[in-house]
């Protein structure tokens, strides 16, 4: 049995590493083609002289895509600093140098990458993809690309072909900034982050029973009064409209869309704080700045609660462009069963009346999920029979699985920020599951991503969510965007090891596991 574990495991690791085409006789050197993460479905390192970026390169665009002009002005921007060149984008058409092209098949996300000595030639059907082969390419140079300030290069890109598309169209990274605030600035360095590992969607948890952080025009006490402190006793903050705006925009820019959550029926004191008239006993309650769950509800069916919802959900969905808006529905263990089934259908259909495709975490499947509906998993085990019944009819998963998805938990028993309920979470935890097996008794086209949450009931800091973020936000990306052939860890470690310098050039501090050989 072990060994046939242990077959398989070197089985499902042939297709990891670079295919490399070396000439006869010759060792193929280990080449940064087959550095990057997540790693690309196909690489082919061609060998020979690699591509050298030098201060005569221009950046080809399409003419007549904006978008795609963007992503080559973001390249560029990406590129000036470190390396002192002006990088000029041009829409004439040229083969030297380096070229984004729209076209080919790559699908929606995907790109086709070829480097040769003259050229860097990323092609594909969408700006997304061009986005997205910008990232390979960023990783494919030295890692003082990364400094904001002149370094002395040389800027090499070894030679070979990728071709990518994802595994999953749902990649997502959850940021909660109720327990914690996190202003606009920490918000997009962590957006940044994001972009270089090809998640797609931003999920804002905004509100929770210790802090609103979202303006909503017809509730001013939501953010000033319920958004006036945090865990600890902090003094709290929100966003207004034109920040929460500022910050869909900033994602937009890194092909990412943002999922804002509203969490309900429970995790809401910080709104039962602020208005009298959503609790049933018609007092209002004290702020919290603990960090226990489960205690708190809105008085469902009472009409000022109705109507609450209906305004809120109103608002976000008005602000925000993405298919998504989050109701949460997790631990509502102060609300009766019943309750919770007809809160969940009302507010549900309030998220359908303002055009938006309702997500949930997976208690979700505990009520009747509206059509099209998301769940997200976020127990341990996967042996959860409600939400393998509400896949087989239609609802999709986003897994976040507590103890291999959650950021939020210790490395180990030494690790000071963190919590440890769905136990320790090394890195190779964080990497060797599989998202399309997980949910028992679901099937795997049911799956629509991954998501990685940030919990932030002791995470205060950009330096906190950094060091709890690396190096397992890579593995999730990994997980998200590799095919399923790809995955290994022995490969995987290796490829981590090459990132941490990266993130010690962009001023990431990351846990030093013993797992990876940095
Ligand atoms: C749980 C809980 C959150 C906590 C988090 C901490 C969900 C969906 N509800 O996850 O309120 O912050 O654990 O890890």
């Amino acid at each position: 049995m072990r060994r046939r574990r242990v077959l398989s495991a070197l089985l499902l690791c042939l297709g990891a590493g670079v295919n490399t085409t070396a000439p006869a006789g010759a060792a193929p050197a280990p080449s940064p083609l087959g550095q990057v993460i997540p790693a690309p479905a196909s690489v082919r390192s061609t060998g020979g002289a690699p591509f050298v970026l030098e201060d005569d390169v221009r950046i080809h665009v399409p003419a007549r895509s904006p978008a795609a002009k963007a992503v080559g002005e973001y390249l560029a921007g990406l590129l000036r600093p470190s390396t002192g060149y002006g990088l000029p984008l041009t829409t004439a058409a040229g083969r030297d140098g380096i070229v984004l092209s729209l076209g080919g098949d790559s699908g929606r996300e995907g790109y086709r990458m070829d480097v040769t000595g003259r050229a860097v030639v990323i092609r594909a059907a969408t700006a997304a993809g061009l986005f997205h082969g910008v990232q390979t390419l960023r990783q494919l140079l030295p890692v003082s690309v990364e400094r904001t300030y002149w370094q002395p290069g040389p800027w090499t890109v070894a030679r070979g072909t990728v071709t990518d598309r994802p595994r999953y169209a749902y990649r997502g990274a959850m940021l909660d900034v109720a327990r914690h605030f996190h202003p606009v600035g920490a918000v997009e360095r962590y957006i940044d982050e994001l972009a270089l590992y090809k998640i797609n969607y931003f999920h804002l948890h905004l509100t929770d029973d210790q802090g609103w952080r979202i303006a909503i025009k017809s509730r001013p006490q939501l953010t000033r009064h319920g958004g006036s402190t945090q865990v600890g006793g902090g003094s709290g903050g929100y966003f207004t409209k034109a920040d929460y705006q500022r910050i869909v925009r900033y994602a937009a820019s890194r092909y990412m869309t943002v999922v804002p959550e509203v969490d309900m029926p429970g995790h809401i004191n910080a709104a039962l704080a602020s208005y009298a008239a959503l609790n049933c006993n018609g007092v209002a309650r004290p702020l919290y700045t603990g960090t226990a769950v489960g205690f708190s509800s809105l008085c469902v069916g009472r009409k000022a609660v109705n109507t609450f919802i209906n305004d809120v959900l109103r608002e976000i969905a008005a602000l925000t462009p993405g298919p998504y808006l989050h109701i949460g529905g997790d631990e509502a263990r102060a609300t009766k069963r019943h309750s919770y089934a007809a809160f969940m259908r009302r507010a549900q259909a309030i998220v359908g009346k303002y055009g938006k495709t309702v997500m949930g975490w997976h208690q979700l499947t505990g009520a009747t999920p509206a059509r099209g509906a998301i769940a997200q998993y976020w127990g341990t085990r996967g042996d959860e029979p409600s939400v393998a019944a509400a896949a087989r009819k239609g609802t999709r998963l986003v897994l976040s699985p507590g103890n291999h998805a959650y950021l939020d938990m210790k490395y180990n028993a030494r690790t000071s920020l963190g919590r440890a309920w769905a136990g320790y979470t090394e890195v190779r935890k964080s990497y060797d599951w599989n998202p399309a097996t997980f949910i028992h008794g679901a099937p795997a086209s049911a799956v629509l991503g991954v998501e990685a949450p940030m919990w932030s009931e002791t995470i205060g800091s950009s330096d906190a969510i950094d060091y709890m973020a690396f190096p397992r936000l890579p593995a999730l990306a990994e997980l998200g965007w590799s095919p399923a052939s790809k995955h290994c860890w022995s490969d995987f470690r290796r490829r981590l090891a090459a990132q941490g310098d990266r993130w010690s050039v962009m001023g990431i501090t990351y846990y030093r596991s013993p797992q990876v050989p940095w």
